[in-house]
């Protein structure tokens, strides 16, 4: 390392300034740098500047280091392989702290447990910091980054600052977020959501580091306090643990952000798909972790003529304009996406995302230096890929990334789809009745889990909105919010439901998925522009007629079973959804709700 500006400063206290100008930061970033590094006790300060010198600089550091090692067959590929204890989210040890219990969790029944929001006190809080953070640092380096969330100085972009003594995190959070010190120039004087995170591990390490992946999995953390806009995480490098403007800030604190100025931060990409006749419509869909987001957002359509341009692949922040649409900006960067079943015949556009300067997670590698896992060639060798195994790729590589992918003002949105793992029951695709509807279909939102947390096993498991494990306050709230944004002059986008995964009984998928699902999008749009007699109505919504969804040159397609609405499905789900809401929501489901889940159980009994 190199010490620049020796001159003016380059201790901090008793703390080396490795890198960058600390009189520079704005005076409150100073305050909160000069506080914590008092708290973790590193042994020195690095202010990242976010530029590409800085991350040859780290990656070659952690190549030496053995943490790193590049990917032969490609140009600036890494591969990295965490401590098997440390690779996915986990969602119970991730906390909200707020004052008020409720403000967080909802009223539920006497004795129910509430399983949406996970609730923890300042005073705890407090106990749980003071046993983990101070000297945690000992013996790290802190970086400081600084960076922003939606474009820089946008409209709807926010500030944060991340301090981690993680370089894995410097660099990844270099590819998911815009790190640069121009944001200080935006910032000024007012406020920024705060970022702590640390491996858990102060130096001399007593315990054996795995991978070179120093964490500490028994004593991971990860708390939010929204009034405060700051996260802390402790003891995980794993992305949606640590690289903290992501699902921390982006979902839970933003969603707080949101519901105050009357916007919304959801888990959802937003594409931009053009017809044959040229015209462009925008949809943001929100599926559950591992269940296609990145893969719609990147799709490849099989019908001719048509373009499907990605403008992010797993976070929408959303705010109605003056001229009443609702515009969608990506916060993000990058695409931290899942490595098993991305291969060219399925996602070849987010394949030619990471050919070069993209870091591989938990991937296996082939003898030639090339990344391997499951699903990425016809034949399966071997399952040496951890199953939530990810790249993190720079979003301006991909090929079809769309030319207003950084507009300040977002593009707008016509329509908005839900959609999870069903095996069971729920049809390829479905149009809600009403926002009201839609709302309430997404607040029944439920799909099989999957690798991307540490849930074990497959079982169907509520979602709602997609947004389980990112919710930033008390779900019932979240739901009325989402109900308020019904407002005159506004033009609401419609809202879908789709389920790419209904198996046949022999376990099969029913639907060939992947760029074939441009026929859905297709089906989707003629309802968006009136086209009539191409839906059938049903107790759960609108259907497509059986001629009206384009099946040319798919053969074999089982249409019968893929839109069967099956009575006594239904009527077991919606007593199921009734018991959930009831129980889980409890007090603060909106009585609008409760209308329409009533309506939605007298049309399935009347079936
Ligand atoms: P997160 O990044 O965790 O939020 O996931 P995501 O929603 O972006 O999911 P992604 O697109 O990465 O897909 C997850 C897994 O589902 C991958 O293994 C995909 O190959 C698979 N998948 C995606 N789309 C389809 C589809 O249309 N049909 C089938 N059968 N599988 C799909
Ligand atoms: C997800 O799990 O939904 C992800 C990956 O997109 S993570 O950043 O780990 O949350
Ligand atoms: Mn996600």
């Amino acid at each position: 390392f190199y010490v620049i500006n020796e001159v003016v400063v380059k201790r901090l206290g008793h703390l080396p300034i490795y890198k960058g100008d600390f009189h520079l930061l704005p005076a409150k970033v100073q305050r909160f740098v000069a506080e914590k590094a008092e708290l973790m006790r590193p042994r020195g300060i690095y202010i990242c500047d976010g530029s590409e010198h800085e991350s040859e600089e780290i990656m070659d550091k952690l190549v030496e280091r053995g943490m790193l090692a590049p990917l032969k067959a490609y140009h600036n590929n890494y591969i990295c392989r965490t401590d098997p204890k440390d690779v996915a989210r986990v969602e119970s040890k991730t906390w909200m702290v707020t004052r008020d219990k409720y403000d967080t969790v909802c009223r539920t029944p006497e004795g129910v447990e509430p399983l949406m929001g996970h609730w923890m006190s300042p005073e705890d809080l407090s106990v749980e910091l003071d046993s983990r953070f101070p000297g945690c640092m000992a013996g790290r380096i802190m970086y400081v980054i600084p960076f922003s969330m939606g474009p820089v100085g946008g409209p709807l972009s926010k500030i944060g600052v991340q301090l981690t003594d993680s370089n894995y995190v410097v660099l990844s959070m270099r590819i998911m977020t815009r790190v640069t010190l121009n944001v200080f120039d935006v910032l000024g004087n007012s406020d920024f959501t705060r970022c702590i995170h640390s491996v858990g591990l102060p130096r001399p390490v007593k315990q054996r580091v795995i991978n070179h992946w120093p964490c500490n999995p028994d004593r991971v953390l990860i708390a939010h306090r929204p009034p405060e806009r700051e996260i802390w995480s402790f003891g995980s490098g794993y992305g949606g643990n640590s690289l903290l403007g992501k699902k921390c800030f982006a979902l839970r604190i933003a969603s707080n952000i949101a519901k105050d100025e009357g916007w919304m931060a959801e888990h959802m990409l937003i594409m931009g798909v053009t017809r044959p006749c040229g015209q462009e419509h925008f949809i943001a869909a929100a599926f559950p972790s591992a269940c296609g987001k990145t893969n719609l957002a990147m799709l490849e359509p099989t019908l001719p003529g048509w373009k499907v341009r990605c403008v992010g692949d797993d976070i929408a922040w959303m705010k109605f304009g003056a001229d009443g649409r609702l515009y969608a900006i990506n916060p993000e960067a990058g695409f931290f996406g899942v490595a098993p079943g991305t291969s060219k015949k399925t996602n070849p556009m987010a394949v030619a995302t990471f050919q070069a300067n993209s870091i591989f997670t938990n991937v296996a590698e082939t003898a030639d230096g090339e990344y391997f896992w499951e699903g990425l060639e016809d034949e399966v060798k071997d399952k040496a890929a951890h199953p939530n195994s990810r790249f993190a790729a720079p979003a301006s590589q991909c090929p079809i990334i769309h030319p207003k992918w950084e507009d300040p003002q977002g593009v707008p949105i016509d329509a908005i789809i839900f959609g999870g793992r069903r095996p069971e029951g729920v049809p390829l695709v479905v149009e809600t009745n009403s926002w009201l509807h839609g709302v309430y279909t997404g607040a029944c939102l439920k799909s099989e889990t999957t690798a991307a947390a540490e849930h074990k096993g497959k079982q169907v498991m509520h979602d709602p909105m997609a947004m389980r494990p990112f919710m930033g306050y008390n779900f019932g709230k979240y739901l009325q919010h989402w109900i308020d944004l019904d407002q005159p002059g506004r033009k609401m986008p419609k809202i879908y439901h789709v389920n790419w995964f209904r198996k046949s009984a022999e376990g099969k998928f029913l639907w060939p998925g992947y760029g074939e699902n441009i026929r859905v999008i297709d089906w989707i749009i003629k309802r968006l522009d009136g086209v009539e007699g191409i839906g059938k109505e049903t107790p759960i919504g609108t259907v497509p007629t059986p001629e009206s969804l384009n099946l040319e040159g798919l053969e074999g397609t089982k249409l019968d079973e893929l839109m069967s609405v099956p009575k006594q499905y239904w009527t077991e789900d919606a007593k199921e959804v009734r018991k959930f809401l009831e129980s889980q929501v409890g007090a603060d489901l909106p009585a609008q709700l409760r209308q329409e889940m009533d309506k939605q159980e007298e049309r399935i009994n009347a079936m």
